[in-house]
């Protein structure tokens, strides 16, 4: 029995069912040897907790901790009174508030840092992208004609402020959504304010004793997650652009074979950019490369992990080791010199695993300390000062390595950095930019549909297999694939982000690919850009042919691995604004009652989205793909696609003949 098993004694996991990431497998057999334990270990001995898995507990108050049963939901209530929906929808909705909290924090620092580069008291970033800049005031309707950037800047900031602090009315971004969503939100009086209203009321409504109906539990949800998904994470991306370079195709490796063992090797592993484009500059400053070969190295070698490495990745084609569930794993190669953390899925398990092999690991940021680990401050107005110092202690790492090394060689070559920006312009040429040749693709038949497959990786599932499996098979059936996160991460290490991938995809989207040149899976960046795939959905919505609203596209959301509260936040804010999204792993509602019933079918019905669950990779695809078949059908397109499959089919015939 595991149970019974000594504490020091390490668990051996079935490394062939952990993950199908061979370099994260071969770390794994190596921290064994080693006996160092990782998150993977502690999830095989930690059983999850059956109550809280199905949501049917609550602790919001010292009469409680109150636990119904999920085996019988309505045969008892909280001591309060509490019903089993009002504590699911309750602690659900807390899971919304902090998932967006986090995003939209991530986004004011992204503003705060812009308002000081526009009032010129930071002068260590500037604006890079000022037709971006345009574009954004434009669309929010600031006047561009005749003025400076930073004019315009300082407006854009002004306006983009109230993202979070608007008391009444809404906010900038929703003149983005289509009218008809709009109209959908207007009804059910959800278009959210600033998103520090919407969190703060979420909170106090989810309080002991205060909203005591779930289905108005659910509506100051829905408000909450789209001040994440048109706010706070929408603000984020659009400022992030603004400020380092709106993303274009670049070809870049990942894996943990972007490690070298001959440099001085430096992984950043978080979620804002702002740290990572300053350790950019320290990797790159002639000085510390000179300290870098005094000390014996060829060089500095700088990798991201994670969020914020996916945007460097996608913004400067800067290698990317690995996504959540590999951070642990890959300080066990050994030729980690420095790893610097800022907020979000930063395990505090990573500082045991340095500590064993000698890594310097440094929080940056006010926001995220871990005991026992040394906090290096970043500070915007002298970036520098943290990520030098980082580099420096990396290199005097480097000159005392004394455990041997050992990275795994692989790596993965293949084209990242899809803007909605960009997919504009590679679909319709530099001339006629838009997104009619996507549209009209997907009239044809030739793209079945979009699906959005996002999220992270979990060690309670096979890490990245579910990912993989579902994206193939989504591809397979010529649904075209967009991504982020970690799993945009998981499908570049298993070798779909190349042009030749194409051959993994039905005959439609095959075509739409060789003709274009891209890959069959697209990846966007980090998870805040999920709200690049809103933005691509609304445009969508506006060039025609596939509906008036959201709910209309032929599309679909996943996320086949999720584990973060900010994943939670994303799906419901895809679900508010229209999209059938599913969730793999688990789902922390218990089916059956009136709350599982309302995200499930009730929402649809209100013009909404619509919740999905399954852990089945194959399963999930035929979900994704029977939601984009109907839609496809409601919108009168179904019989194009039979006509371009006839052609196909009729044209291998004739290849074969
Ligand atoms: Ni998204 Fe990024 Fe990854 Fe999940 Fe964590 S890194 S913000 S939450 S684990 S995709
Ligand atoms: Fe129990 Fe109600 Fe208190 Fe929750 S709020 S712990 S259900 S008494």
């Amino acid at each position: 029995m595991e149970k019974e098993k000594k504490k020091d004694e390490l668990v051996q996991l079935n490394i062939k069912e952990t993950t199908m990431c061979d370099a994260t497998a071969q770390m794994l057999r190596k921290a064994e040897k080693d006996g160092v334990e990782t998150a993977f270990h502690r999830a095989a001995t930690m059983k999850a907790c059956p109550i809280g898995a199905d949501s049917a507990c609550c602790k919001h108050c010292s009469m409680g901790p109150c636990r119904l049963n999920a085996k019988d939901p309505y045969g008892k209530v909280g001591v309060c009174g509490a019903t089993i929906d009002t504590i699911q929808a309750r602690n659900f909705a807390r899971m919304v508030a902090s998932g967006a909290a986090a995003h939209t924090d991530h986004g004011m620092s992204m503003l705060d840092l812009f308002r000081e580069v526009v009032n010129g008291h930071i002068k260590e970033y500037r604006i890079k992208d000022t037709i971006k800049l345009e574009e954004v005031c434009r669309e929010i309707g600031i006047e561009v004609e005749g003025r400076t950037p930073e004019e315009m800047a300082m407006d854009l900031y002004h306006e983009l402020e109230r993202t979070y602090t608007q008391v009444e009315g809404e906010i900038p971004f929703a003149k983005r959504v289509p009218e008809k969503t709009l109209e959908t939100w207007r009804k059910h009086g959800v278009v959210p304010r600033g998103a520090m209203r919407e969190i703060m009321e979420l909170m106090h409504r989810t309080h002991m004793g205060v909203d005591q109906h779930y289905e108005n539990i659910t509506k100051q949800c829905s408000r909450t997650a789209l001040s994440d998904g048109w706010g706070g994470s929408m603000v984020a991306t659009e400022i992030s652009d603004i400020l380092f370079g709106t993303p274009v195709p670049v070809r870049a490796e990942v894996n943990m074979g972007c490690l070298k063992e001959d440099e001085v090797n430096v992984i950043i592993h978080g979620h804002e950019p702002n740290l990572f484009e300053s350790m950019l500059d320290s990797v790159n400053d002639p000085s510390l490369i000179q300290a870098a070969k005094d000390a014996g190295a060829k060089g500095i070698n700088l990798v991201g992990m994670c969020c914020s490495g996916a945007e460097m990745l996608s913004r400067h084609g800067i290698p990317h080791a690995g996504n959540f569930m590999s951070t642990e794993a890959i300080l066990i190669t050994g030729a980690v010199d420095a790893m610097g953390v800022d907020v979000q899925c930063i395990k505090q398990g990573l500082a045991k695993v340095a500590e064993c092999y000698g890594t310097n690991l440094f929080t940056t940021n006010p926001r995220c300390h871990i005991e026992g680990v040394e906090h290096i401050q970043f500070e915007e107005h002298a970036p520098r000062e943290c990520t030098d110092a980082i580099v420096e202690r990396a290199i005097v790492r480097f000159k005392n390595r004394k455990l041997p090394i050992e990275i795994p060689q692989i790596r993965n070559l293949g084209v990242h950095g899809f803007s909605h920006e960009y997919i504009n312009y590679m679909l319709g040429g530099s001339f006629r930019s838009s997104y009619t040749p996507l549209n009209d693709n997907i009239i044809n038949g030739r793209i079945r549909g979009v699906a959005g497959v996002v999220g992270c990786t979990n060690p309670r599932v096979k890490q990245d297999w579910v990912h993989v499996e579902l994206v193939k098979e989504l591809i397979k059936r010529d649904v075209l694939v967009v991504q982020t996160g970690c799993s945009q991460i998981a499908l570049a290490k298993a070798g779909l982000y190349t042009p030749e991938a194409a051959h993994l995809a039905g005959a439609g989207l095959r075509e739409v690919c060789e003709t274009v040149g891209m890959p069959p899976v697209l990846g966007l960046g980090s998870c805040v850009d999920n709200s690049r795939i809103l933005i691509a959905c609304a445009e969508m919505v506006r060039v025609g042919g596939l509906g008036e609203s959201i709910a209309d596209l032929p599309v679909a959301g996943a996320a086949p691995e999720w584990m973060s509260e900010k994943a939670i936040s994303i799906g419901h804010y895809f679900v508010a604004s229209g999209v059938y999204t599913v969730f793999g792993v688990t789902f922390p509602i218990v089916e059956g009652t009136k709350f599982h019933k309302l995200l499930f079918e009730g929402l649809a019905d209100m013009g909404f989205g619509t919740w999905g669950f399954t852990p089945d990779p194959y399963e999930m695809a035929r979900m994704m793909v029977a939601h984009i078949d109907a839609k496809r059908k409601a919108l009168g397109i179904d019989k194009s696609r039979e006509r371009v499959l006839m052609d196909m089919a009729s044209r291998r015939d004739l290849e074969a003949a």
